[in-house]
Formats: structure tokens, C-alpha cells, sequence
């Protein structure tokens, strides 16, 4: 590249490597989502095609970029584990996240007809992200388990606050009696082997215990 007098504007950008030999987190999570969801009318609490896109969505980053080896979705969110050896994109962070962004929100609206044939898409939705290192695959699994208890609290709140309205509560009455109830909350109690070519799978299955990682020692490595 021939260099001019503007080079020099080159100095401004900031390094932005992430750790090396850290597990890399990318998670996104839908913007505004309690409206978006509003507007195209999900069934309540979950709606299941809106969550098969989203699976759908995510497996086309799985696929797209070969170092993520574990992700996890709830809700208008996932993340996604890239390996700790990884040099995707030098570890930048930026590259990394933007990419994973912008992957998710444009088979978001490319496949959207895929899951709802019936209904149209009615303005672009889109997602923020974060990334975050996670030094030791026991950090990573509190992680992940941090994530899914979420997801349980959550699901049980929204299932008893629906069906209470379902059943003739008012919003408000509900919420009240959810209050008096205190929901239960629930208690939650290494570089991968060489792969030639990956196998998506899409599961529903408890990441918090440590039976899925017993059962699948590959995916986080020894
Ligand atoms: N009805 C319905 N709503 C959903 C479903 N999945 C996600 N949502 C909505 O999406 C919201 C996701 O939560 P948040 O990410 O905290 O809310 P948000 O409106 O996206 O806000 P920001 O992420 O801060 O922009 C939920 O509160 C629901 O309103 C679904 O399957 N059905
Ligand atoms: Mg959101």
C-alpha cells in the first residue's frame, strides 16, 4: 500500500486483542425485544417458532465461524464459546464481536420467512453483544450455569404470571400475587480435540449439573 502524509491516522486505533488462552464469550441479546416481540404478536411466555429461529440463527454462526465449540440460547439471547487456543481474526475483539452481530441479526431477517411464513417482518430487529475471557473452563461453566439458571427462573416466573392472567387475573393482580408467592429460586449446586469437520446439534438439555459434561468431555477438552 503506497504511503501518504495521512498514515499517520493509522496510530489512533486501538489495540483490542483479548487475552491469549482464555475462553472467549460472545453474547448477543435482541434490542428491545419486549416490543419487537409485542409488535409481531409471540406466543406468550415462549414462543416456539420465534426460539427456532433463534437456534436457527445461531447454528449459521456456529457454522459460519469453526472456533465457537459450545453455544447457548434463552429468550432473545445466546452465546457463543470459542476456544481457548483460537486466533480467529488475531483475538481482536471488535472484529470478533462485530462479525458475530452482524452473522446473527441478517439470518435473523433472511430466515424469518423460514419460521413465520404467515407473518411479516415489520422493521429490522437488531442486537447488541458483549465478550468477555473467561480464564478456567470451571469459570466458563459457572458461566454457562449462570445463563441457564436464568433462563429457569425466568420460564417459571412468566409461565405462572400467564397463566394466572389466562385464568382471569388482571397483569397487575398477578404480579401481586407472584410477590406474596415469592417464586422458589432455583439453587445452582478444557482446548477441544481436533475436529476435521463439526456436527451441529441443536439440544434442550441441563448445562448447570455435570452429566452433559461428563456425557461430552470433547467440547470444553480434558
Ligand atoms: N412473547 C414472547 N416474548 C419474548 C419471547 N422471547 C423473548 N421475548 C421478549 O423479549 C424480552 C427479552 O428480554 P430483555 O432482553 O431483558 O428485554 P429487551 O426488551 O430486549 O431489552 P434490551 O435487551 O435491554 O434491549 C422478554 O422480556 C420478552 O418480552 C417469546 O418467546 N415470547
Ligand atoms: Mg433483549
Amino acid at each position: 500500500m503506497a504511503n501518504s502524509k495521512f498514515e499517520y491516522v493509522k496510530s489512533f486505533e486501538v489495540e483490542d486483542r483479548l487475552m491469549p488462552s482464555t475462553w472467549i464469550v460472545i453474547r448477543i441479546d435482541g434490542c428491545h425485544f419486549h416490543r419487537f416481540s409485542e409488535v409481531h404478536e409471540f406466543d406468550k411466555p415462549n414462543d416456539e417458532q420465534a426460539l427456532n429461529l433463534m437456534n436457527s440463527c445461531a447454528v449459521s454462526v456456529v457454522e459460519e465461524f469453526p472456533d465457537i465449540v459450545f453455544s447457548y440460547g434463552v429468550s432473545d439471547e445466546y452465546s457463543f464459546v470459542m476456544k481457548k487456543t483460537t486466533k480467529f481474526y488475531q483475538r481482536r475483539a471488535s472484529k470478533i464481536l462485530s462479525l458475530t452481530v452482524s452473522l446473527f441479526s441478517s439470518a435473523y431477517v433472511m430466515k424469518w420467512k423460514e419460521f413465520f411464513p404467515q407473518k411479516e417482518l415489520k422493521y429490522p430487529p437488531y442486537f447488541d453483544g458483549r465478550v468477555v475471557c473467561y480464564p478456567s473452563t470451571e469459570i466458563l461453566r459457572d458461566y454457562l450455569a449462570w445463563r441457564q439458571v436464568d433462563c429457569h427462573i425466568n420460564n417459571q416466573y412468566n409461565t405462572c404470571f400467564w397463566m394466572l392472567v389466562k385464568s382471569g387475573k388482571s397483569k397487575n393482580e398477578a404480579q401481586d400475587i407472584l410477590k406474596v408467592e415469592e417464586i422458589t429460586k432455583l439453587t445452582d449446586d478444557g482446548d477441544p480435540v481436533k475436529r476435521y469437520r463439526k456436527k451441529v446439534i441443536v439440544d434442550h438439555c441441563d448445562i448447570i449439573g455435570p452429566s452433559f459434561w461428563n456425557e461430552h468431555p470433547d467440547i470444553l477438552g480434558k
